[in-house]
């Protein structure tokens, strides 16, 4: 591939002064490249030592570790500290608490701005146990699956980390799914139990959770009990037979409960995430292995002292969440900030409000949240004190140049580094990212490799590697990490086929990357079927199929476009069946993505055509669909395996019209 653009010469922003002044703040825990580099080194020629160390450092053992890493890539047998044993809350909850019960360890700032709470660590132990008890007493064991779908709440942090105290397994579905694809997600996983809320709140706006978990569970016989927090208290329907209150049964619960302790290859959780094909993958993380690349990416990346605010502001429903909002920041015992709104409400200032109200000190968030705010001007900015923060962080896709620069001189007031965060859902935690007391950042580029990680640039033709250091090609890894997902849930070929086939012996990203003659690396996104929409992962086989449900749809093809808020967006084509012709329209295409998937996945356009174009063995061209849609009907490429060339032409001015 070419490395043409390699060669354009990007600016380097050096490590604002501000951070390794220790007058005013604390020494980064890695204040130098070269302490960068000997570390970096370590890790990768030594790794048993070096994570056996972190290992005992980050993380209570009830029963310490013989083997270190065992298994490969070959083989996809990966294990992490085979016979240790430990438990993961009691890792992020009561070794905190017993030590320093009044520490805040949740700030809630909910959807109304006055509305939040603090929860301590004291606080949150004595919730914890209640809710595990609770689980237990209605069957819930070591092993079995509890699905959550959750609003933005503590008691969904109480969730997950009660499920990890009995060593249940949590499966956690973002709560903008709809009842089909929480439906899909229960009946996979085989949970039997289901934790929810009456309704959720974001922008001031009512979202009828209960009422989509009722038509999920109504095609789900295994479901025994849906357990229902009251975060508004509006009337919502009950089924006393399957249902229960969360408010009526946790009273009746001791505030004490034995930990279960669990081998540290036990499942901690399920999340699942698009891939290439139509169906959804549930990959597994476990225990030990997750817990250690959370604990130590947060306080290297984030650089964690004592007294930090951490405000990332993703979703609990997504990686991010988990790993960085959760397990990450408790099992450092720090104070983490659970947002339940949005960017824009009740203003574009809700963000600065908040870091100013809670003296927030790192700061994440998306590049699609920056472009949204950026686009609402810096007014909005202006007049809010972010003195407190000292470093910025963004995650989920690449940013922009523009959107960098405004983060930097708006936001970080040229004052806080930027941490560009590449990782995955599968990579359990940060797996590049500059070090923000250690390494210069170039706008765009997620730096190095973290700790452990050992990133190979491919041909993707040859599947070689490619030594040079300025390369370009798909990005993939060599060695095992400690966070690395170990499977998809009840689906190991399917785990095997999608990371470790496509070029043997490597950990297969799916990411297409840049490597300059500095060694950073450029994330260019992804290269197979899935459009990351403001940072939400979608794959395009995931959307043809939920418009092939609707009974007019004969044929779809869904396209990733460029779009300059979010990233990408949808664009679908859809031709209908003969005999509903005029019938359906795009209102009921559109509704119908949302109702199998979730709003967040409804395409921007749907173009209703005749007919789609096709090789002559009958593949959807969608390489065409693509040019067409982005305006570049001059640069179609080779249309020799098309089985009818008159199409197109009809298809431009299809698009053309809608537009
Ligand atoms: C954490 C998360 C993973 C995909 C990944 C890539 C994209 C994530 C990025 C980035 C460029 C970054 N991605 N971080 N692209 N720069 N800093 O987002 O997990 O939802 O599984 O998405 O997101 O394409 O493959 P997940």
């Amino acid at each position: 591939m070419s490395t043409d653009h390699l060669k354009i010469e990007h600016p380097i922003h050096p490590i604002p002064p501000r951070l390794l002044d220790e007058k005013n703040y604390p020494k980064p825990h890695i204040d130098s490249i070269q302490k960068y580099e000997e570390l970096y080194k370590e890790s990768i020629d030594n790794p048993d030592k070096f994570w056996a160390r972190l290992a005992k450092e980050f993380l209570h053992w009830h029963k310490p570790f013989e083997t270190v890493l065992s298994g490969d890539f070959e083989h996809g047998n990966i294990a992490w500290f085979q016979e240790g044993e430990l438990n993961a809350t009691y890792n992020c909850v009561d070794r905190h608490a017993l030590k320093n019960p009044d520490k805040v360890a949740i700030i809630y700032e909910a959807d109304e701005p006055d509305q939040g709470r603090n929860v301590t660590y004291g606080e949150l132990l004595r919730d914890v146990c209640r809710l595990a008890n609770l689980l237990k007493s209605y069957g819930v064991k070591k092993g079995d699956t509890v699905a959550i779908y959750m609003p933005m709440v503590p008691e969904a942090v109480v969730s997950f980390l009660a499920c990890a105290r009995i060593g249940a397994i949590h499966s956690v579905v973002f709560a903008g799914f709809s009842s089909e694809a929480l439906k899909d997600r229960i009946i996979d996983a085989s949970s039997k139990f289901v934790i929810t809320a009456d309704e959720g709140r974001r922008s001031g706006k009512t979202i009828h959770i209960k009422k989509i978990v009722d038509d999920a569970v109504k095609n789900c016989p295994i479901v025994e009990h849906v357990l229902v927090f009251r975060r508004t208290g509006s009337d919502v329907p009950f089924n006393s037979n399957r249902d229960i209150w969360w408010h009526d049964e946790i009273k009746k619960q001791r505030p004490h409960c034995p930990i279960q302790i669990v081998n540290a290859e036990d499942p901690l959780f399920i999340l699942y995430t698009s891939g290439s094909t139509g169906k959804p993958k549930g990959l597994l993380h476990t225990t030990g292995g997750y817990l250690l690349g959370s604990a130590v990416s947060f306080k290297y990346a984030f650089d964690y002292h004592e007294g930090d605010i951490h405000g990332c502001m993703a979703d609990i429903g997504w990686i991010t969440g988990h790993t960085y909002i959760i397990y990450g920041p408790l099992a450092n015992g720090a104070t983490t900030v659970l947002f339940e709104s949005t960017p824009l409400y009740p203003s574009p200032s809700r963000y600065w409000e908040t870091v100013k109200k809670h003296k927030i000190t790192q700061f994440y968030t998306a590049p699609t949240a920056i472009r949204l705010l950026r686009k609402h001007g810096q007014e909005h900015v202006k007049g809010h004190d972010l003195s407190s923060l000292r470093l910025i962080g963004t995650v989920g896709e690449p940013i922009q140049f523009e959107a960098w620069d405004w983060y930097d001189e708006v936001i970080g007031r040229k004052e806080c580094p930027i941490i560009d965060t590449y990782w995955q859902t599968e990579t359990g935690s940060i797996i590049i990212t500059p070090l923000p007391g250690a390494l210069p950042t170039k706008p765009g580029s997620a730096v190095y490799p973290f700790f452990g990680i050992d990133p190979v640039v491919l041909d993707p033709v040859t599947g070689e590697e490619i030594s040079d250091i300025e390369a370009e090609g798909v990005l993939s890894i060599r060695k095992p990490w400690p966070s690395i997902a170990r499977t998809i849930y009840n689906d190991h070929e399917r785990y095997l086929n999608t990371y470790f086939r496509p070029y043997r012996g490597y950990y297969f990203t799916g990411d297409g990357v840049g490597r300059d003659k500095d060694g950073y690396y450029w994330i260019r996104g992804r290269v197979d079927d899935v459009i990351n929409v403001s940072g939400h992962r979608l794959s395009t086989s995931e959307i043809e199929s939920a418009l092939l449900v609707h009974s007019s749809v004969a044929e779809a093809a869904v396209v990733g476009v460029h779009d300059d808020l979010t990233g990408q967006c949808v664009h679908a084509f859809a031709t209908l069946k003969s005999d509903q012709e005029g019938t359906t329209d795009v209102k009921d295409l559109t509704l119908q993505v949302r109702k199998v998937i979730g709003p967040f996945a409804a395409p921007k356009r749907i173009y209703i055509v005749k007919d789609l174009p096709k090789t002559r063995s009958g593949k959807i061209m969608r390489r065409i669909l693509r040019k067409i849609v982005a305006g570049e009907t001059d640069q179609l490429g080779d249309l020799s395996t098309i089985s009818d060339p008159s199409l197109i032409s009809k298809l431009i001015d299809d698009v053309k019209n809608s537009n």
